[in-house]
């Protein structure tokens, strides 16, 4: 007999934007956020025997976001995530955990004339931050944060050489490459007790974020790339070493390819190797790198 063995509900794509207007500076600062809120518990009858009396409907939770992100702060993202997660299990029995994620889009401060303007804004690449909050009644809050879509390429500083070589290898060896991936960073912290512990580490999420994607850029652009790998193993490591209360950090890089055009057919014009100045980025297939690294010794919270 069949039977139902895992279920999960809720709203996607719910979309945000919340407006702080400082009277004193005549300054506004926006945030505009994509979230999800997904609801586990005692509501296998709804499935099982048609029962919606265990349903929370996945319109009030549409609500329930809009209404405490009146009266809650929506930044960071990880305090607004676990904020929502919390009150679900904590206003209805029979739920038992809610699972939030918050991608947050950017809307950066235009300069104009030299100066921050009070309350005009530009969308500076599809780069989001994210926070995915799992509470489980018991259990404490787990904070994951993020960074998605940040894309980054490096002309040269990058080499691939020494992998397998059998029958099925055509890739050459190469010492100097272009380097190019959409950045997926996401950090673990360790886990947090209740939402007042969370709210007691507030600066820290600002701090990790400016800490992993810095450490991201750094690394990509200053690292003498033998492989996406190697790289990315060293991105993990350093965020590691500068965030101690985070516990895992785990990196999916695309290996976006440039190839080499030879034009050598025409006219014997040079445009492979040391001469490679016109190249053909390809859309697909592209590697997927992937790594989790995780601390070792316990953490600190
Ligand atoms: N890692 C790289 O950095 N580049 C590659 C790979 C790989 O696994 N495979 N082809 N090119």
């Amino acid at each position: 007999m069949p039977e139902l063995s895992a279920a999960r509900y809720g709203k996607d794509n719910i979309r945000l934007y919340k407006v702080h207007r400082d009277e004193a500076t005549k300054t506004h600062t926006v945030t505009e956020m994509t979230v999800c809120v997904l609801l586990e518990g005692e509501i296998q009858s709804s499935y099982t025997d048609a029962d919606n009396s265990v349903i929370v409907a996945t319109d009030s939770m549409k609500n329930t976001v809009y209404l405490l992100a009146k009266q809650n702060p929506v930044t960071p993202p990880e305090l607004f995530a676990s904020i929502l997660a919390s009150h679900f299990p904590a206003k209805y029995p029979h739920i038992h955990a809610a699972h939030v994620k918050v991608i947050t889009h950017r809307w950066t401060r235009m300069t104009i004339d030299g100066k921050p303007h009070p309350h005009s804004f530009l969308r500076d690449g599809a780069e989001t931050r994210n926070a995915e909050v799992v509470c489980r009644r018991g259990a404490g809050i787990i904070v994951r944060s993020g960074i998605q879509g940040l894309l980054v390429l490096k002309s040269t500083g990058s080499a691939f050489y020494g992998f397998v070589r059998d029958e099925y290898t055509s890739l050459d060896e190469t010492w100097d490459r272009i380097l190019s991936t959409e950045v997926d960073a996401n950090w673990e912290w360790c886990p947090f007790g209740t939402l007042n512990d969370v709210k007691s580490n507030i600066p820290l999420f600002d701090k990790a974020w400016e800490s992993a994607r810095n450490i991201t850029l750094g690394t990509f652009a200053n690292d003498n790339s033998v492989s996406v790998q190697a790289t990315m193993y060293k991105m993990a490591n350093e965020i590691l070493a500068a965030v101690p209360e985070v516990n895992r950090v785990d990196y999916s890089l695309p290996n976006k390819h440039y190839f080499e055009i030879d034009m050598e057919w025409h006219k014997g014009l040079k445009n492979t190797g040391k001469d490679a100045e016109v190249y053909a980025p390809q859309s697909s297939p592209s590697g997927l790198i992937k790594c989790t690294v995780s601390r070792t010794k316990t953490s600190k919270l």
